[in-house]
């Protein structure tokens, strides 16, 4: 089954109405869109539902958090279920942000996987080393006990979306060589067939995030292991298709 191409855009704590209208309605729902590409827009929590109202249905909306209960007193807190009721049906998990500033453990981050799929979401977890584990030689010890958190607890890999982000290439402008987002990818296929299955390997999405833009997302997608990017800065601005169509 080849895989198809996936571009996501991660708007993070950015945008608004305006930024609904302008490019959700009248940008990205007017472009000529590659339609191999597989297109995920991630708003704040507040602006999904106007964001899934307002896109094209062939745009999936993805949420950047979820919490792991079905429903209850968790004040702050939102459930697969809420998502799903104003029809979300994506969800970005273990963002190096969330990792840093809200202490997220690559165990909630594995546990949160597993719940958000089991309730009917699809997952886009985020693993990734920073400046001082790359230096240090220790990139894929990192990501390996990530991704060992995430299949430690999910059962079904069907659903799932491995974005790889160098922490030092969010947001800095510094975009990892094709070769060296090439490298971790193949490593990372590698550790799934070695640790779930062959199948898994060949089957599951691994897209690259971090400082990607329309003029970089050409030769990055040339590589064999990158199946497609999650865009944070680039994500809110028109360039976006540009982005999605870089392959064209
Ligand atoms: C990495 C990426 C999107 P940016 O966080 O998830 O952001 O493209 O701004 O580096």
């Amino acid at each position: 089954m080849a895989r198809k191409f996936f571009v996501g855009g991660n708007w993070k704590m950015n945008g608004n109405t305006a930024l609904i209208k302008s490019l959700v309605a009248e940008t990205l729902n007017t472009a000529k869109l590659d339609e191999t590409v597989e297109v995920v827009i991630a708003p704040p929590a507040v602006y999904l539902e106007k964001t899934r109202a307002t896109a094209n249905k062939n745009i999936g909306v993805a949420a950047q958090n979820v919490y792991y209960k079905k429903s209850g007193a968790y004040t702050g807190e939102i459930s697969p279920e809420i998502l799903k009721d104003v029809n979300v049906d994506w969800v970005i998990l273990g963002h190096s942000e969330r990792r840093e500033y809200f202490k997220e453990s690559n165990e909630f981050v594995g546990e949160k996987t597993a719940f958000a799929l089991e309730n009917g979401l699809k997952v886009i977890p985020c693993v990734g080393e920073k400046l001082e584990h790359r230096e240090a030689g220790k990139t894929m010890d990192i990501i390996f006990a990530q991704l060992k958190a995430i299949a430690d607890n999910v059962k079904d890999w069907t659903n799932i979306v491995i974005a790889y982000e160098p922490v030092w290439a969010i947001g800095t402008g510094k975009v990892a060589t094709p070769q060296q987002a090439q490298e971790v990818h193949e490593q990372i296929r590698k550790w799934l067939a070695d640790n779930v299955s062959a199948e898994v390997a060949e089957n599951t999405r691994i897209i690259y995030g971090g400082s990607v833009n329309a003029s970089n997302a050409g030769e990055l997608s040339k590589e064999k292991d990158i199946d497609g990017f999650l865009v944070g800065g680039a994500s809110l601005k028109p360039d976006f298709v540009n982005i999605i169509n870089a392959r064209l």
